[in-house]
C-alpha cells in the first residue's frame, strides 16, 4: 500500500541525455525537447489486468502505471520518470505528493558522441495499491514528467561537470526533480482520475427473486408447522 502525501516510490532507468542546460525557472513545467525520452502512457487499474483511465469508486484499490519511451541510447547517467498525484485536490503538486521516482546506475560510461543511436526502448512502472476513501471523491489530477540526469542537475543549478552526474545520489535527484520549472529533455503529461461513490447493487434477476420468494414461503410454512 502507499499512502497519500508520504509515499515516494523510486524508479529509474539507464539513460542518456545530450547537453541541454538551463538555469531558468518557470512556474509551469516545460521541456526543451522530447527527442530523447517521452511519456508513452499513463493509466490505472483496480485489478492489475485491465488498465485505462476509467472512473473508479471509493473502497476500490487503485494501481497506477506509467510508461516511458526512450528513443536514443545516450551517454549520460540516467533517465527518470516521476509522478505527482494531487490527492488533496488543491490544484497544486507538492513534493510530498510524489508517487514515483528512481535511479539505476549505468554500469558503463558510454563515450560521449554516440548518444543518438536509436534504441526505442519502453519501460513500464506500476505503483503499489491505494485504497480510495470518501476523502478522495472528486477529480484528482496527475502530473507525470520524464527527463535525464543532466537536465535535473541543470534545473537545480548543480551541474558541475559531466562526471558529476554519477556521484549525485538518488535522494538528491528525487529532491531536485520538481513538479514545476524547466527541464532540458523530456516531456510532461497530465491525467484526471475521477473518484465516485460505488453504484447501487444491480436489481436481482427474476429467477433469483422467484427462488428467494419460494424460500420465504417455505420458511413461513415451516414456521406455521412449528406452531
Ligand atoms: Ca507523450
Ligand atoms: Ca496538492
Amino acid at each position: 500500500m502507499f499512502h497519500r502525501r508520504t509515499n515516494t516510490l523510486i524508479l529509474g532507468l539507464l539513460g542518456s541525455c545530450s547537453l541541454f542546460l538551463s538555469q531558468q525557472a518557470f512556474a509551469t513545467p516545460t521541456h526543451t525537447t522530447d527527442k530523447w525520452q517521452d511519456i508513452a502512457g499513463i493509466s490505472w487499474s483496480t485489478d492489475q489486468v485491465n488498465w485505462g483511465n476509467d472512473v473508479v469508486y471509493t473502497g476500490q484499490t487503485v494501481y497506477f502505471k506509467f510508461d516511458m519511451h526512450k528513443s536514443n541510447l545516450g551517454s549520460h547517467y540516467a533517465d527518470f520518470l516521476k509522478a505527482w498525484i494531487d490527492w488533496d485536490q488543491d490544484g497544486k503538486y507538492e513534493q510530498s505528493e510524489s508517487a514515483f521516482f528512481m535511479h539505476i546506475v549505468n554500469p558503463t560510461v558510454t563515450p560521449q558522441g554516440t548518444g543518438e543511436i536509436p534504441v526505442n526502448e519502453m519501460y513500464s512502472f506500476t505503483t503499489t495499491g491505494y485504497t480510495l476513501t470518501n476523502a478522495d471523491l472528486g477529480d484528482i489530477n496527475l502530473l507525470v514528467r520524464v527527463t535525464c540526469s543532466e537536465s535535473i542537475l541543470a534545473s537545480a543549478d548543480d551541474y558541475q561537470n559531466w562526471n558529476h552526474q554519477w556521484s549525485v545520489g538518488k535522494n538528491k535527484y528525487n529532491t531536485y526533480f520538481k513538479p514545476d520549472g524547466h527541464l532540458g529533455q523530456g516531456e510532461t503529461e497530465y491525467r484526471t482520475l475521477t473518484v465516485q461513490s460505488p453504484p447501487p447493487d444491480p436489481v436481482p434477476e427474476p429467477t433469483t427473486m422467484l427462488l428467494f420468494g419460494t424460500g420465504l414461503i417455505g420458511l413461513a410454512a415451516a414456521a406455521r408447522r412449528k406452531l
